[in-house]
C-alpha cells in the first residue's frame, strides 16, 4: 500500500495529440477538423492554435522522463488519426505509426504503462467532408483505422481506450458548434452520437484480443436540479438523459434511454439501427471517467436558446445555475464528493467492472515566480480533494484501478486555446521550458 493506495494501483497523468502534439504537416500527418477549426477567425478565444502547441512531437522523449520523475506509472495520450490514415481512409502513413511505437517505447523504458485513445478529437478532414460523425461511413472508417493501428502496435501497447469524451464530438462538434467542425445541426447531433458509439463498438470488435485490456473515456457528470420544482426536476432528468445515460445505457446495458430519444424527437430514427446495439453494448474491460465538475440546472419560463445553437438539443430552455460552490478559471464549480457520485453511478450499472478516473484536473491563471517557480495552490487542493475521494472508495473495496491527473502539460484547450492551463507542468510556449508546478511536487511526493 502507498498512502492507502494498493501497489498495483495506476498513477498517470494524460494529454492528447492535437493539444500538445504540434508538427501538424510533419511526416505526413493530414489535416484535421481541429486544423480547420483553429484556422478560423474567430473559433479560438485568444486566436492561437495547435501548429506547435507543446512540440510534444519532438520532445515526447524528455516529456516521458518528466513524467517518470513525478514517480507516475503511466501516460495516457492519444493517437493522431491523420497521422496514420492521412486522408481518414486508403493509404496507411507507416511514419505515423513508427512516432507512436517510439512513443510507447520510451514510455517502456521509462517504467510507464502506455494508456491509447484512438481518438480525441482530431477527425480527418476529408471524412467532415463526406459528412463527419453524422453519417454511419465514419464509423466503418474508424473501424478500420483503429484496425490497422493496433496490429501495428499492439506489442507496445496494451491499454486501448476508443473515444474519448464522445459526449463533446457530438454535442459541442454538431450541437452548439463551440468545437471542431463547428456545426449547428439541432437533434441532429443524436446521429453523431451514435455513430460515435457505433465506430467504438465497430473498432472494439475488430482489435479485441487477449492479453490486452479495452475500453472507452466518457464524461459523465452528477446533474442536479436547481429545485424540486417538477420544471427543475425535468430539467435535470433531460440533461442526465444527454450526458449520461445515452451514453452509459447503451455501452453498459445494450439500450438507449427511451426518455431521450422522444424528447430529442428521434425514436424513429434509432428504431431502425437498433441491429447495432449488441456492437455498442459488448463487454468491455474498464470504463474511464474523465471527471471535473457537477452540473446544477433549472428550467425557467421561456425559451433561453434558439432550437439548433444548443449543446444540450432537445433541452434548449434548461440553464446550467451557479450554486455558490468555489469554481476553477472555466467557471466550473469544485465538488470532490461529485466524483464518487458519478463512480458510484456507474458501478450500480456494471458492479463488477474496472473503473479508472481517465482525466480530472482544473484550470487556474498560473504565473512564474520571480525564482522560476509555480506555486499554484489552488490547483494542488483541487487534486488532493479528488485524489482522497479515490483512495476513500479504494479502501471500501470498490473496483477503482487508475487515477489520471488531466494534464500532464499546459496544453492548447481546444477553443479557448492557450488561455486555460491544465497542467501539472507549467510550459512557456515561447520558449518551450517545462517547469514542475507545486501540484506536481505534491503528488511526486504524496507517491513516494
Ligand atoms: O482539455 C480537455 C480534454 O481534451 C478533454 N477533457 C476535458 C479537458 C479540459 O477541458
Amino acid at each position: 500500500m502507498t498512502n492507502g493506495f494498493p501497489s498495483g494501483f495506476t498513477w498517470g497523468a494524460a494529454t492528447a495529440s492535437y493539444q500538445v502534439e504540434g508538427a501538424v504537416a510533419s511526416d505526413g500527418r493530414g489535416p484535421s477538423i481541429w486544423d480547420t477549426f483553429a484556422h478560423t477567425p474567430g473559433r479560438i478565444a485568444d486566436g492561437t492554435n495547435g501548429d506547435v502547441a507543446d512540440d510534444h512531437y519532438h520532445r515526447f522523449a524528455e516529456d516521458i522522463r518528466l513524467l517518470a520523475d513525478l514517480g507516475l506509472n503511466a501516460y495516457r495520450f492519444s493517437i493522431a488519426w491523420p497521422r496514420i490514415v492521412p486522408t481518414g481512409s486508403g493509404a496507411v502513413n507507416p511514419a505515423g505509426l513508427d512516432f507512436y511505437r517510439r512513443l510507447a517505447e520510451t514510455c517502456l523504458e521509462n517504467g510507464v504503462t502506455p494508456y491509447a485513445t484512438l481518438y480525441h478529437w482530431d477527425l480527418p478532414q476529408p471524412l467532415e467532408d463526406a459528412g463527419g460523425w453524422l453519417v454511419r461511413d465514419t464509423a466503418e472508417r474508424f473501424r478500420d483505422y483503429a484496425a490497422v493501428t493496433h496490429d501495428a502496435l499492439s506489442d507496445v501497447i496494451k491499454h486501448w481506450m476508443t473515444l474519448n469524451e464522445p459526449w463533446c464530438s457530438a454535442f459541442l462538434g454538431y450541437g452548439s458548434g463551440e468545437h471542431a467542425p463547428g456545426r449547428t445541426v439541432g437533434t441532429e447531433a443524436l446521429k453523431a452520437v451514435h455513430h460515435l458509439l457505433l465506430g467504438h463498438g465497430l473498432a472494439l470488435d475488430a482489435i479485441r484480443s487477449d492479453g490486452a485490456a479495452y475500453g472507452i473515456a466518457l464524461n459523465p457528470a452528477p446533474i442536479h436540479a436547481a429545485s424540486d420544482s417538477p420544471a427543475d426536476r425535468d430539467a435535470a432528468r433531460r440533461i442526465d438523459g444527454l450526458r449520461n445515460r445515452l451514453f452509459l445505457e447503451p455501452l453498459l446495458t445494450g439500450r438507449y434511454p427511451a426518455d431521450v430519444l422522444e424528447d430529442t424527437g428521434t425514436t424513429a430514427w434509432f428504431a431502425e439501427r437498433e441491429a447495432d446495439l449488441p456492437l455498442i453494448g459488448a463487454p468491455l474491460d474498464f470504463v474511464g471517467v474523465n471527471y471535473y465538475c457537477p452540473t446544477t440546472v433549472a428550467a425557467p419560463d421561456g425559451l433561453i436558446s434558439a432550437p439548433g445553437t444548443s449543446s444540450q438539443p432537445g433541452s434548449e430552455n434548461v440553464v446550467a445555475v451557479d450554486t455558490g460552490l468555489p469554481e476553477t478559471q472555466m467557471g466550473w464549480p469544485i465538488q470532490a464528493s461529485g466524483l464518487r457520485d458519478i463512480l458510484v453511478t456507474i458501478n450500480k450499472l456494471a458492479p463488477e467492472l474496472p473503473l479508472y478516473v481517465t482525466e480530472n484536473g482544473s484550470a487556474y491563471p498560473d504565473v512564474v515566480t520571480a525564482d522560476g517557480t509555480v506555486e499554484d495552490d489552488e490547483r494542488l487542493d483541487y487534486l488532493r480533494r479528488h485524489v482522497a475521494v479515490c483512495k476513500d472508495l479504494v479502501s471500501e473495496g470498490f473496483p477503482l484501478k487508475g487515477y489520471f491527473a488531466w494534464s500532464l502539460l499546459d496544453n492548447f484547450e481546444w477553443a479557448w486555446g492557450h488561455s486555460r492551463r491544465f497542467g501539472i507542468v507549467y510550459v512557456d510556449y515561447a520558449t518551450q521550458e517545462r517547469i514542475v508546478k507545486k501540484s506536481a511536487r505534491w503528488l511526486r511526493d504524496f507517491l513516494a
